[in-house]
């Protein structure tokens, strides 16, 4: 239940925004394979103490992408932590993994963390600027990345990240065509649901972040890719 490789559909909850109890509750019980509580600006060990308190009541599988050490906690089903490969600055490559598992190494229980070849295309979006990274890639350039994600890093997960934006989907089958085993997640200003089956036929997994907030009813249809 928890393993990625089985999940769909993932909705992304930003800890820095505030969602009513009942928006909350028709999330969780939407039939989503699982709540990924991440964001990029003001996550602190508060807020994200409170959303997975509040993400419990329901059943459904709760997992935090780390973004900050602070408010990397426990208690989550699962833990995921993005490598940011097309950033300019080592500390997003592995500065920060390092320095979480210099602190904490001695109570993680691995079996619990999975590392995502993270890669970031919206030069506008927030993670772009704070990770500095090189968005400006072409088809070959992410399969490239997806090749080293699957054959020389061996992670389980690649994530292509739009935040903020719909992506171009050639460009996501760029990196899906040289994958086999690693999972394909996509991100990105999915608003609707033919936007979802769009990216769906390309992905293996897809995320729905900000439409929670601006549109929830297109947010709730997006579950029906599930097979
Ligand atoms: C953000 O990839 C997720 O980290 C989802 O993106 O918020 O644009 O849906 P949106």
């Amino acid at each position: 239940m928890y393993e990625i490789q089985d999940w769909q559909h993932i909705f992304k909850l930003d800890p820095a925004k505030t969602i009513s109890d009942s928006d909350l509750e028709l999330i969780c019980e939407s039939g989503t394979d699982a709540i990924l509580i991440g964001g990029t600006d003001n996550v602190t060990m508060e807020n994200v103490l409170d959303l997975m308190s509040r993400v419990r009541r329901y059943p459904v599988p709760c997992v935090l992408e780390i973004s900050n050490i602070e408010s990397a906690i426990p208690g989550f089903d699962h833990y995921l932590i993005p490598s940011v490969l097309n950033s300019h600055n080592v500390h997003f490559h592995n500065g920060l993994l390092h320095e979480a598992v210099k602190q904490m190494g001695h109570m993680m229980d691995f079996d619990l963390f999975t590392m995502e070849g993270y890669i970031v295309l919206n030069a506008n979006s927030k993670v772009a600027q704070l990770t500095d990274c090189n968005t400006a890639l072409s088809r070959e350039d992410v399969a490239a990345y997806a090749e080293m994600i699957e054959h020389l890093y061996g992670l389980k997960a690649m994530y292509i990240e739009y935040s903020g934006t719909y992506g171009d989907v050639q460009i996501v089958k760029a990196a899906k065509d040289r994958l086999n085993r690693t999972r394909l997640i996509y991100g990105g200003g999915i608003d609707s649901l033919q936007k979802a089956q769009e990216m769906f036929e390309v992905a293996d997994t897809i995320v729905v972040g900000n439409v929670i907030y601006s549109d929830l009813k297109s947010a709730l249809q997006t579950v029906k890719v599930r097979g």
